[in-house]
């Protein structure tokens, strides 16, 4: 029927454009670590999510935030076509839904939810020892300040925290939060878990997570996931061939 090429190429081509219309471009600017920035950036990671890794300076944040182009004044900022969208857990929960790692079924994402707000009560006493006048705290007066309240949040702060989550892994019984597969549940308790282990927070020893075996291993379970694993390669090789 060789009369209806010609349609089959117009309608193809109409819908290419429909699609390509569709299209969102996606940038997401943070500073050069994991922070804030790192649960998104996986979700967009594993699930095939193109997007623009804008890494930016302390200055040129100091710059953005001065200019008044930041909403609320704060990073991670997540750009779509050009419009601006501020708070790292509902920029995870936008992307967690493109990516298919945020359940449509109501109750299924409650309890995903529950996960990600109470990784907010890990990130209050860990922000507070970090970003001290957001607190209304005045800056450590020395160093032996800061290890007193960084021991204190080791040993005192976060212990309660992680044993609850580690009863809360221990019911679900599949090393995931949430179900049997991975969900923005797990992405956003990797990032203050990760943390923790990677030992970037002075005074508060990688060790305290051995106690919590499903939290500990909650980090090598999204680490090895095939796309997260590349990600993290490609990271290792960008950072070391811009320090050379
Ligand atoms: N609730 C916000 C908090 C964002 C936030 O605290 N961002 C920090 C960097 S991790 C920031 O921009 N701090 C600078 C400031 O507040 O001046 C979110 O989850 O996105």
């Amino acid at each position: 029927m060789p009369h209806f090429q010609p349609l089959l190429a117009t309608f193809l081509l109409a819908h290419t454009l429909v699609i390509a219309d569709k299209m969102s471009t996606m940038k997401l600017t943070y500073f050069d670590f994991g922070g804030r920035a790192e649960y998104t950036r996986l979700a967009c990671v594993i699930g095939g999510i193109d997007f623009e890794n804008h890494l930016i300076s302390f200055e040129q944040f100091g710059q953005m935030k001065a200019s008044g182009e930041l909403p609320h004044g704060q990073v991670p900022i997540l750009e779509i076509d050009g419009v601006k969208y501020p708070q790292s857990n509902s920029q995870l929960r936008y992307v967690g839904k493109l990516a298919g790692l945020y359940p449509e079924d109501p109750l299924e994402a409650l309890r995903v939810d529950a996960y990600v707000d109470f990784a907010e009560d890990m990130a209050v006493p860990v922000g507070a020892t970090i970003s001290r006048k957001r607190f209304g705290l005045p800056d450590f007066a020395d160093e032996d300040e800061k290890k007193a309240a960084r021991e204190q949040l080791a040993f005192e702060l976060l212990p309660p925290l992680l044993q609850q989550l580690e009863k809360k892994l221990a019911d679900n019984g599949t090393g995931w939060c949430v179900g049997d597969s991975c969900t923005i549940a797990d992405l956003r308790w990797y990032q203050p878990l990760n943390t923790v282990l990677s030992g970037t927070l002075d005074y508060v020893p990688p060790s305290i997570l051995d106690a919590y075996p499903l939290a500990k291993g909650l980090v090598d379970k999204v680490k090895s996931i095939p796309a997260v694993h590349a990600w993290y390669e490609a990271e290792a090789a960008r950072k070391a061939s811009s320090s050379s």
